[in-house]
C-alpha cells in the first residue's frame, strides 16, 4: 500500500470549521476566586484515593489568569473556533441565589478575547462540574436539578448570546451518568445503576428543555449536544459475544441517540435494565426529541465487547486491546478507521444533519527536550491519520462541518490527574510555561496551508 500522505487543508471545504476544545475544571484553576462555589469535582478530587497522585483542579493550567496567552496560541495556530465550557459554580453558589457578576464577567471577557482573535466561541454549558450544593440536594438524580440547569442556561445565554451563537448543552451525558454514578470513577463517585439511569434521563431532559430556551434568548443560535461515541465490535464470533455487543450498544449508543431522535429509549435495553429504568414523566420524551442544529461527536477509539456474565447489569465488558496492537499511553486503541465507520453508522441510523467532531485526540507521555522542543510524534501521527480518515467520511457523504482537537493545552485529565497529557500545547505545571508541541506545530502549518500542505496544495 502507498505510504501515508498527511492531509492538507484543501482536502476540506474552505468553510470547514477548525478549532480545539477544553473544559473549565480541567484548565481554569482559581477554584476559590471571585465567588466561585465548590463543584463536585473539587469535592471528589479532595477525597483521598479518587484522583491519581492526589491531583486537584485548584491551580490546573491557571487559565483563569492566563487565558489571553492560551487564546493567542489558538489564534497563532490558525484556528477559527474554540470550544470551552462554563463552570456553573462560578455563576451560582446557592439554591435560589442570584448569579455571580464576577463569574459572568469572566466568561464575557473570555468571549471578547476569542472574538478579538478571530475565534468563533463554542460554549458548552455542562462539562461535568456540577455545583456541590446541588449534589447535596441529590444532583442530577433530582428532577429539580433540571430546573436549576435551565436557570443557569437562561442566565448564560442572556449574558453571552449577543456574541456566542454556538451552544452545546452537555458534554457526554454517558460519562456524567455512568462513570460518575455507576462506575464511581468520576464525581460524584456513586456506584448505583438505577441512580445512573435517572441521572442520564434528567441530563437528557435538561438538554431537551434548554434548546427552546436558548433559541428564545439567542434567535440565531445553533444548538446541539456532544456525545462520546465509539464504533463497537464483538470480541469473538460466538453468539454470546454478539448478544453482549447488542446489549452494550443498546446502552452506550442507542440509549442516547434513539431518544434524541424521537424514538424513545430502546425497548430491549429497557427490558434488560428492568427495575433500574428511569422514572419518566409525560412529555419528557417529546422534550428530549427536540430538533437540534447539529450533533457533536467526540471520538477517541473503537470498543471491543465481550460477554461477561456477572460483570454488571448488562453482563458485557469492554475487552482490553489485543497484545501488540497500537495503543496510546492510556492503553486506548489507535484506530483512525473507526471514525468513518462510526460516522457512517450515525448517518445511516439517524440522519442527524450537520455533525461536528467536538473532540478527538490522544494521550502520550511527552518529554521536553533540552532545547524546549516537545516531539510528540505519536500525537501528530494520530492527528494526521484521523484527519485523513475524517476526509474519507466526508467524501463518503457524511456532512461533517468542523473539527475540534482535544485539547488545546495539557490539562487535568480527571481521575488520571496531570500525568496524562492530551494537549497540542505542553504545560509545565511548575512554571505554567506553555510550549507548542510538534503536533500543534503541524496543526498550525496545516491550517495555514504551509510547508507540506502548501506544496501539495500547489501541485
Ligand atoms: C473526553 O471523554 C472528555 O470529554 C474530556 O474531558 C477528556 O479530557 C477527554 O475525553 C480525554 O479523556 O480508560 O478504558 O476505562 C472521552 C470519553 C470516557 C473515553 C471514559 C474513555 C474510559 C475508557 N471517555 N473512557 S477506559
Amino acid at each position: 500500500c502507498p505510504a501515508f500522505q498527511a492531509p492538507v487543508r484543501s482536502d476540506f471545504a474552505d468553510d470547514f470549521l477548525w478549532g480545539s476544545a477544553t473544559s473549565s475544571y480541567q484548565i481554569e484553576g482559581a477554584t476559590g476566586e471571585d465567588g466561585r462555589a465548590e463543584s463536585i469535582w473539587d469535592r471528589f478530587a479532595a477525597t483521598p484515593g479518587k484522583v491519581r497522585d492526589g491531583a486537584t483542579g485548584q491551580v490546573a493550567c491557571d487559565h483563569y489568569h492566563r487565558w489571553p496567552q492560551d487564546l493567542d496560541l489558538a489564534r497563532d495556530m490558525g484556528m477559527r473556533a474554540y470550544r470551552f465550557s462554563i463552570a456553573w459554580p462560578r455563576i451560582f453558589s446557592a439554591v435560589g441565589g442570584a448569579p455571580n457578576q464576577k463569574g459572568l464577567d469572566f466568561y464575557s471577557r473570555l468571549v471578547d478575547g476569542m472574538l478579538e482573535r478571530g475565534l468563533q466561541p463554542w460554549a458548552t454549558l455542562y462539562h461535568w462540574d456540577l455545583p456541590q450544593y446541588l449534589q447535596d440536594e441529590g444532583g442530577w438524580n433530582a428532577r429539580a436539578t433540571v430546573d436549576a440547569y435551565l436557570e443557569f442556561a437562561d442566565v448564560m445565554t442572556r449574558r453571552l448570546g449577543d456574541r456566542v451563537k454556538h451552544w452545546i448543552t452537555h458534554n457526554e451525558p454517558w460519562c456524567t451518568a455512568i462513570i460518575g454514578n455507576y462506575e464511581g470513577l468520576h464525581a460524584p463517585g456513586l456506584t448505583d445503576f438505577k441512580t445512573a439511569l435517572q441521572v442520564c434521563h434528567h441530563v437528557l431532559l435538561s438538554h431537551g428543555k434548554a434548546v427552546p430556551l436558548i433559541r428564545a434568548n439567542v434567535p440565531d443560535a445553533q444548538v446541539g449536544i456532544a456525545l462520546s461515541l465509539h464504533p463497537v465490535r464483538a470480541a469473538g464470533d460466538s453468539a454470546a459475544d454478539q448478544a453482549a455487543l447488542a446489549r452494550h450498544d443498546g446502552l452506550r449508543y442507542r440509549w442516547f441517540l434513539d431518544p434524541l431522535f424521537g424514538r424513545g429509549y430502546p425497548q430491549a435495553t429497557l427490558d434488560q435494565v428492568g427495575a433500574a429504568a428511569p422514572r419518566v414523566e409525560d412529555g419528557d420524551m417529546a422534550a428530549i426529541a427536540v430538533a437540534t442544529d447539529f450533533l457533536g461527536v467526540n471520538y477517541y477509539f473503537p470498543e471491543t465487547i465481550q460477554d461477561a456474565p456477572g460483570s454488571g447489569p448488562l453482563n458485557a465488558v469492554v475487552a482490553a486491546p489485543e497484545a501488540g496492537s497500537e495503543t496510546t499511553a492510556l492503553g486506548w486503541p489507535v484506530a483512525p478507521d473507526g471514525l468513518p465507520e462510526l460516522l457512517a453508522r450515525i448517518e445511516a441510523d439517524y440522519h442527524p444533519g450537520p455533525i461536528y467532531i467536538t473532540e478527538n485526540g490522544s494521550c502520550y507521555d511527552d518529554t521536553v527536550e533540552a532545547d524546549g522542543a516537545v516531539l510528540d510524534v505519536g500525537r501528530r501521527d494520530y492527528l494526521q491519520r484521523h484527519l485523513a480518515a475524517l476526509k474519507q467520511a466526508i467524501d463518503g457523504g457524511v456532512p461533517v462541518k468542523g473539527y475540534f482537537a482535544w485539547s488545546l493545552i495539557d490539562n487535568f485529565e480527571w481521575a488520571e490527574g496531570y500525568r496524562r497529557r492530551f494537549g497540542l500545547v505542553h504545560v509545565d505545571y511548575t512554571t505554567q510555561q506553555r510550549r507548542l508541541k510538534a503536533s500543534g506545530q503541524w496543526y498550525g502549518q496545516f491550517l495555514k496551508r504551509e510547508g507540506n500542505a502548501k506544496s501539495r496544495a500547489e501541485s
